[in-house]
């Protein structure tokens, strides 16, 4: 079944500038900007520019060159926070996806949490 990609969620409006957001970093593949709502002192969205609906789409579907630029802003934005385990305390990193995710916004995103600790992944 082919992914089904809603050019009217919240993160393709921000794309489109038609929603306002606190950006943290930008290059020609990705975006990324604080949570609206944070669960940590540090709580960035990490979101490719392309339309993906979730993280399988984008590794099945994306070109290299888009991975590529994805993962790198992801790594920055590690830096840019000092949540890098080189010389920060870590961090925790989530993908939400479809349904049983629980995923609310249908544009692939990865959440970047640190700045305390997450505690354990999944609560008992
Ligand atoms: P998820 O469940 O993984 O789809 O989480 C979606 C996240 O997006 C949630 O933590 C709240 C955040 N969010 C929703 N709408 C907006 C918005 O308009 N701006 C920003 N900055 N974040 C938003």
């Amino acid at each position: 079944m082919a992914y089904k990609y809603d050019d009217e969620n919240i993160f393709a409006k921000i794309l489109r500038g038609e929603i306002p957001n606190d950006t943290v970093l930008e290059n020609e593949y990705a975006l990324a900007f604080r949570d609206i709502n944070p669960q940590r002192p540090h709580h960035v969205l990490i979101i490719p520019k392309g339309r993906y609906v979730s993280f399988d789409h984008f590794a099945k579907e994306a070109a290299d060159d888009q991975i590529i630029g994805y993962i790198q802003a992801i790594g920055a934005v590690c830096d840019l926070l000092n949540v890098s385990i080189d010389n920060g305390d870590g961090f925790r990193m989530i993908a939400n996806s479809g349904q049983h995710g629980v995923q609310e916004v249908p544009h692939l995103h990865v959440h970047i949490l640190g700045g305390s600790s997450c505690g354990k992944m999944i609560q008992s």
